[in-house]
């Protein structure tokens, strides 16, 4: 039997902050820095800080705006990261609340209830604690009976958690799977670096697998297959984990925040990219040209561009291939899925689409889907 996906949701911050607001405060952060430290950099010791451009923002990358959970302290030029208090262990966590409201919507889409739900994965780039795993903190928030667990795969989080899903109802080991992507990345920014401080939004998304005769949705899709692959590289990373406090270094060192070679970046991914997706087609006999939607990673519209242009020799239309970075910005694993739950409605029953993820890893995440 089939296994479909059969509802989205999407859960969207209540902040958002545009590429002016961030400039704005990285300058004035930077003019205060060099000011502070003229003399060291003048005697080179200290390297001044570059000032940013929101001309430059858009055209790198097609963002205009990005989500936060938080808005405080981002802007703030003598803190530049946001303020989220530390809860007590009794009360539901931040990735928890956002997951919550993501899985509410997927589940009103899918037209399920907790007694139809069996397993729970929450699956994004960072998860603000260890344990105990989110997922249970949301299975039980939510009155689903089963179990749930955590995993993390970066950019690729999303896919690789839909991949387990169908994998699970294939197996039978699950009779429907609620996946999860609350992807809190704000904390991680270094909203004083020019390079990166414009990339990334907040956002969790939230999918439902089963299998075709329990489904009873409107939009619903037949997963024909799923491919993953990954290949490791430092070109994009965050050097945080659980030991951090053991190599005794600066709490704020670089290193722990996100960092990337985004040019390096940007030429290795995309023929990755393109060859990943034409391989996985070929599995069903289809071209690209067969595909009426791609959902595709949002990280850079240069790079969604040249991608669809690798796969189908020309560009493709924004109906074709549709952008949600200019309002979301990179919201790590979601951008596919958030593309997919905005604009998969209007296709018609045979109609082929491509999820995939492609990033941080490097890992590279897909599922051709054909709407039921
Ligand atoms: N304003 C003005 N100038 C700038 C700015 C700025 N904000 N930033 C850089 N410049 C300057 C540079 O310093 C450089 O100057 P010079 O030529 O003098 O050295 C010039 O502009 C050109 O800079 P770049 O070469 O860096 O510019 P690019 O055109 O390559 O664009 C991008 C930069 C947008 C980063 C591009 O390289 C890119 O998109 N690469 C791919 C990146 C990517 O996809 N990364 C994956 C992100 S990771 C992910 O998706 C999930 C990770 C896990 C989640 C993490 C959550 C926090």
């Amino acid at each position: 039997k089939n296994i479909v996906i059969s509802g989205t949701g999407l859960y969207t911050p209540p902040y958002s902050v545009s590429n002016e607001e961030l400039v704005e405060a990285l300058n004035a952060h930077a003019d205060k820095y060099n000011e502070e430290n003229a003399a060291a950099i003048e005697a080179g010791e200290l390297t001044a800080k570059s000032k940013s451009s929101a001309e430059f923002i858009e055209k790198a990358s097609g963002i205009k705006s990005r989500y936060v959970y938080r808005k405080e302290g981002i802007l703030d030029v003598d803190r530049l990261y946001p303020v989220i208090p530390l809860k007590a262990e009794d009360e539901t966590s931040d990735q928890a609340l956002m997951a919550i409201e993501a899985a509410k919507d997927a589940m009103a889409a899918a037209n399920k209830t907790a007694e139809d739900i069996d397993a729970v994965i929450v699956s994004c780039a960072y998860t603000q604690r260890s344990y105990p795993a989110i997922a249970i903190e949301v299975q039980t928030a939510l009155g689903i009976e089963g179990f749930g667990f955590d995993m993390l795969v970066a950019c690729s989080a999303a896919t690789f958690a839909l991949q387990r899903a169908y994998e699970m109802v294939t197996a039978g080991t699950a009779k429907a799977v609620l996946c999860i992507n609350p992807e809190l990345t704000t904390p991680q920014i270094d909203y004083s670096d020019r390079d990166s401080h414009f990339i990334f939004g907040d956002v969790a998304t939230a999918t439902i697998v089963e299998a075709e005769d329990t489904a009873n949705s409107e939009n619903c899709w037949d997963v024909l297959s799923t491919k993953a692959f990954t290949s490791f590289s430092n070109n994009i990373r965050s050097s945080f984990g659980h030991a951090a406090r053991t190599n005794d270094v600066d709490p704020f060192w670089k290193e722990n925040l996100f960092h990337q070679n985004g040019r390096k970046v940007f030429k290795e991914v995309c023929p990755m990219a393109a060859e990943h997706i034409n391989e996985h087609l070929s599995r069903h006999d289809l071209t690209a040209d067969n595909v009426q939607r791609w959902w595709l990673h949002q990280a850079n519209i240069n790079m969604n561009l040249l991608i669809s242009k690798k796969l189908l020799g020309r560009d493709a239309t924004a109906e074709e291939a549709p952008i949600v970075l200019d309002e979301f910005a990179n919201t790590a694993s979601a951008g596919s899925l958030i593309a997919f739950h905005k604009y998969s409605q209007d296709l018609k029953a045979g109609d082929h689409g491509v999820i995939c993820s492609f990033g941080a890893g490097y890992s590279i995440g897909s599922l051709v889907v054909r709407k039921r």
